[in-house]
């Protein structure tokens, strides 16, 4: 909505009535309440959604990075309405919202992706034979579910049956559909994930990774760009196999390439996201490029030919939830009775809050995005520090006082560690 201010365009804002107070309903030109708490009863239930758009004329609909962002159904729905779905076309979303479908599609494009079975899994037999050939520890993974959800590590042979009928029955319940593909499991990765825009003209372009190593139970609590485990060289092997992954599907607008990255340099397609994600902010500040008004002049039919993009500095996002750290991260729900938010040089705050707003317990956590830019990542740590120290919550808990002991440990500060990180840092312990 800040983007569509800048540029002239009116905006509708939809809100359930959990969020009647939320910065986004006041900052919208217009707000349409589209129903009860529950995501079925607003924020998922389509037909409100569409309702929301036709009453109020809308040309098109941003979905955000949450609930249908990813909806393949949505984005027809919303194509068969008349109206434009800011994002990619519903049969891009299928094709990488399938992991195994996704994995095979930029195989065939020769995308690195890690060793592992060939199309999904049928029986047992099929998943000793490749667990067999790949060498264990092996990792079985729901062809429907992404982000971590459902995944199954297996170290050795005896417990393969076990396991795979385990991770096809959880990936049923949770998803409805129970297929599994199996990979190699790489020990202590890193992930790193590639931004990627595209026009409806077929030209893709990639705006460097971002480093989302530091992730607790696959929730990412701090990302950064430039990774500090990607030269100028790799940058450039891995943008360009996240482009090749793109254009293998004609993509359109903006996305994400997620890799592993493994202790020996190796990198490996993971999934794709077609939504803008949360961390994209980082990208932002280090490109000088707003991602949001490219995915909507792309929508609009521009071109992105002719774009040049010169990075700059180091940007570090720390995420600062309504959760508290020293009770593993339970949600902390309730008022801001104050909500006093850093500002200065190089430092940006994007948040739905402000003093005397109530965070309900409905939905995410996430309660603003805290982003630093500056010229090394030395001093961008430094800047995040100071940051930190003029962020004032009262009222509830929050990640704050959690990514300051994190950010002055030697690990973080070194560059040097992988998704283990969080298992060994203790904030309990910590001085
Ligand atoms: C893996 C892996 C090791 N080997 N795949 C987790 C999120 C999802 N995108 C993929 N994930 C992983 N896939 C293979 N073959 C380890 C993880 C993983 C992980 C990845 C990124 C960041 C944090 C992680 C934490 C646990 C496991």
């Amino acid at each position: 909505m800040q983007t569509c201010r800048e540029l002239g365009i009116s905006t509708v804002g939809v809100y359930s009535t959990a969020d009647r107070d939320s910065l986004h309903v006041r900052y919208a030109d217009e707000a349409v309440c589209i129903g009860a708490p529950l995501g079925k009863d607003s924020y998922l239930n389509i037909p409100r959604i569409i309702a929301a758009a036709e009453i109020t004329n809308a040309d098109a609909i941003h979905p955000g990075y949450g609930f249908l962002a990813e909806n393949a159904d949505f984005a027809e729905v919303c194509s068969s309405s008349g109206i434009k779905f800011i994002g990619p076309q519903a049969e891009m979303i299928r094709k990488m919202g399938d992991k195994n479908t996704a994995r095979e599609t930029v195989v065939t494009a020769d995308v690195p992706v890690v060793p592992g079975s060939k199309g999904l899994i049928s029986d047992v037999k099929e998943a000793e034979q490749t667990a067999k050939e790949i060498g264990y520890p092996v990792i079985i993974k729901p062809t429907a579910g992404g982000g971590g959800k459902g995944m199954r590590v297996v170290t050795e042979a005896r417990e393969l049956a076990k396991a795979l009928a385990t991770a096809q029955n959880e990936a049923q319940q949770a998803f409805g559909n129970s297929g599994v593909y199996i990979e190699k499991f790489i020990e202590n990765p890193r992930h790193v994930e590639i931004q990627v825009l595209a026009d409806q003209h077929g030209n893709t372009m990639h705006l460097g990774e971002r480093d989302c190593t530091i992730q607790r139970r696959h929730q990412k609590l701090i990302e950064e760009t430039p990774s500090p485990a990607v030269d100028e060289e790799l940058r450039a092997r891995m943008g360009n196999a996240a482009v090749t992954a793109a254009a293998a599907i004609n993509y359109e607008g903006a996305g994400t390439v997620e890799f592993l990255l493994d202790k020996h340099g190796n990198f490996y397609f993971m999934e794709m996201n077609t939504r803008i994600q949360v961390e994209h902010p980082v990208t932002e500040e280090r490109y000088s490029v707003d991602l949001v008004k490219e995915q909507i002049l792309v929508a609009a039919g521009e071109t992105i030919t002719g774009q040049t993009v010169s990075p700059k500095g180091h940007a570090i996002e720390c995420r600062i939830n309504a959760e508290d750290p020293k009770h593993g991260f339970r949600p902390s729900p309730g008022e801001l009775q104050v909500f006093h938010t850093p500002g200065g040089y190089g430092v940006r705050v994007d948040s739905h809050g402000y003093a005397s707003y109530k965070v309900p317990p409905n939905y995410d956590s996430l309660i603003a995005k805290l982003v630093v830019h500056a010229d090394t990542r030395e001093e961008a740590i430094e800047r995040m520090l100071r940051a930190l120290d003029e962020f004032i919550v009262v009222g509830i808990k929050t990640t704050i006082p959690f990514h300051k002991q994190l950010l002055l440990t030697e690990k973080f500060k070194s560059g040097i560690f992988d998704t283990g990180f969080l298992d060994t840092f203790n904030y309990e312990e910590a001085p």
